[in-house]
C-alpha cells in the first residue's frame, strides 16, 4: 500500500498544437506518474466527452474548466487512496463526475487523472507499467496496424476512408514488424513522389491522401507492398478504416471523391467488392455507429474472412460490446482508453472483448501527445494488437520506439502476437 500524497495538473498541448490535459499524481514514498489525455478527431457520438472551454480562445479548445475542476474537486477527492486500488479510484472518480457521459468534470480530466494513478502505481512497485499490469501472466507485444495513408476527418475529407494501414503478417517479432512497415512508408512515399502526389502528411502522419477515388489508394498501397519487395496478403497486409460515421447516417452514405450516394447494402457490396480485389484482412467501421443492422449483415457476409472492428459503434464500452456480440455485430474491438473514460473502465471493455472471443486493438488519438502508454496497455493487457497512427511524427514513433524497448529489454514479454487478428 502507498497513499497519493499530491495531485498536480497543467495545460499541455497535443500533437495537433491544440491544449489538453496532464495530469501528475504523486505517492507518500515520492513515487511518480504522469497521464496525458489525447484528443480524437473522429469521434463516437458516445464517447466520453471532453470538457473544452469554448469560446474564443484556441477554437474554443482550451481545458481551463478541466482543470480547475482536477484542482477543487480530483485531487481533494483522491489524495489518501491507496495507488494500487485502481478500480477504487477510477469509480471515485466516476461518482464524483456523477454524469452517464463524464461531461461534467470531463472525460479528459478523468483519463489523464487515472492514467498518472496507473503510471505512478506502476513506479511505486518499481516495475514497467506492461509487466506491472500483466503480473505473472505471460503477455506478448502487440501486432502493430499502421497507417499509410490518412484521410478522412484526419486530411480535410480529402478521400473518404480514414486510415489505409499496413499489417506486417508475415513479421516474426515486434522489432521486424516496424522495419517492414518503415520500407512499405517509405515506397509509398516514392511512388507518391513520381505521381506528383506529395503534399506532407495527414494528422497521423501517413501520406497526404492525393488520389482521384479510395480504390486507387489501395492500388497505390499494394504498388508500395511489391516494391518494398513483400508478398502482398502473406508478408504485408492491408487494413482499413472506413470511419463511416463520418460520412453516414440513417443508412445514406455519400462519397464525397466518388460523388455517389449509397444506401446501406450499396456500400457493403463496395466493401465485399474490395475485400475480393485487394489482401485486406481488417476493416475498421465499415458502416456508421447508428447503422446496426448494416454493421450485422455486413459481419454475416464477411466475419469468416475477415477482422471487423467496432470503434465509434463500441466506443471502448464493456456493455456495448456484450449487446455487438449477442447480436453478431463485428469480430473486433478498437480500445481506446480515452473514449471509456478510466482505465479500469478500459480494462472491462477489453476483458469483455476477450471473453466473447472477439480480437481486440489499443488505438491512439489522431490527437496525441509523447505519452507512450497505450503500447504498455496493448502489452500488459494482451490485447494483441496495436494501431497507433503512421511511421513519421515523434508522438507516433514515441509509442513504436517504446514498443521496441519493451521487446528489447532485459525481461521482455513471451513473443509477438502473430496470430491476434479475427479469422486468421
Ligand atoms: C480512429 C482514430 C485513430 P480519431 O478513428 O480510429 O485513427 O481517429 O482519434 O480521430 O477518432
Ligand atoms: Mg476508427
Amino acid at each position: 500500500m502507498s497513499r497519493i500524497r499530491k495531485i498536480r495538473s497543467r495545460r499541455v498541448w497535443d500533437s495537433r498544437g491544440r491544449p489538453t490535459v496532464e495530469v501528475e499524481v504523486q505517492t507518500e514514498t515520492g513515487a511518480s506518474g504522469r497521464g496525458i489525455a489525447p484528443a480524437g478527431a473522429s469521434r463516437g457520438t458516445r464517447e466520453a466527452v471532453e470538457l473544452r472551454d469554448g469560446g474564443n480562445r484556441f477554437e474554443g479548445r482550451d481545458v481551463r474548466a478541466a482543470l480547475a475542476g482536477i484542482e477543487s474537486e480530483i485531487a481533494p477527492a483522491l489524495i489518501g487512496f491507496d495507488v494500487f486500488q485502481q478500480a477504487a479510484i477510477d469509480d471515485a472518480l466516476i461518482a464524483l463526475d456523477g454524469t452517464p457521459d463524464k461531461s461534467r468534470l470531463g472525460g479528459n480530466a478523468l483519463i489523464a487523472t487515472s492514467l498518472a494513478v496507473l503510471h505512478a502505481a506502476a513506479a511505486e512497485s518499481g516495475l514497467p507499467l506492461w509487466r506491472y499490469l500483466a503480473g505473472d501472466r505471460p503477455v506478448k507485444l502487440p501486432l502493430p496496424q499502421i497507417q499509410i495513408f490518412g484521410g478522412g476527418a484526419h486530411a480535410e475529407r480529402r478521400v473518404d476512408v480514414q486510415d489505409f494501414m499496413v499489417v506486417a503478417t508475415g513479421a516474426r517479432n515486434f522489432e521486424e514488424a516496424l522495419e517492414m512497415t518503415a520500407e512499405v512508408y517509405l515506397r509509398a512515399g516514392q511512388l507518391m513522389r513520381r505521381r506528383g502526389a506529395v503534399h506532407g502528411v495527414a494528422d497521423e502522419g501517413g501520406w497526404w491522401p492525393v488520389f482521384s477515388n479510395n480504390e486507387e489508394a489501395m492500388g497505390v498501397l499494394v504498388a508500395a507492398i511489391e516494391s518494398a519487395g513483400f508478398i502482398p496478403g502473406s508478408d504485408v497486409s492491408i487494413a482499413l478504416d472506413i470511419a463511416a460515421s463520418e460520412f453516414g447516417k440513417q443508412g445514406r452514405y455519400s462519397l464525397g471523391l466518388e460523388r455517389v450516394e449509397l444506401d446501406s447494402d450499396g456500400l457493403i457490396e463496395k466493401l465485399l467488392r474490395w475485400l475480393d480485389r485487394y489482401p485486406i484482412v481488417s476493416i475498421e467501421d465499415p458502416l456508421a455507429e447508428d447503422d446496426e443492422a448494416g454493421l450485422i449483415a455486413f459481419t454475416r457476409a464477411a466475419g469468416e474472412r475477415v477482422q471487423i472492428v467496432g470503434d465509434d459503434y463500441l466506443v471502448t464500452n464493456a456493455a456495448l460490446v456484450q449487446d455487438a456480440a449477442r447480436k453478431k455485430a463485428c469480430n473486433a474491438v478498437l480500445i481506446k482508453p480515452n473514449q471509456a473514460g478510466t482505465v479500469t473502465e478500459t480494462y472491462r471493455a477489453l476483458q469483455a472483448a476477450q471473453q466473447n472471443g472477439y480480437a481486440s486493438i489499443v488505438s491512439a488519438r489522431s490527437g496525441e501527445t509523447e505519452d507512450v502508454a497505450i503500447v504498455h496497455l496493448a502489452t500488459g493487457w494482451n490485447a494483441g494488437q496495436l494501431k497507433v497512427g503512421s511511421f513519421a511524427r515523434s508522438e507516433r514513433m514515441a509509442k513504436w520506439n517504446e514498443g521496441i524497448r519493451i521487446e528489447t529489454g532485459d525481461h521482455p514479454p513471451a513473443g509477438f502476437s502473430t496470430s491476434a487478428l479475427a479469422c486468421r
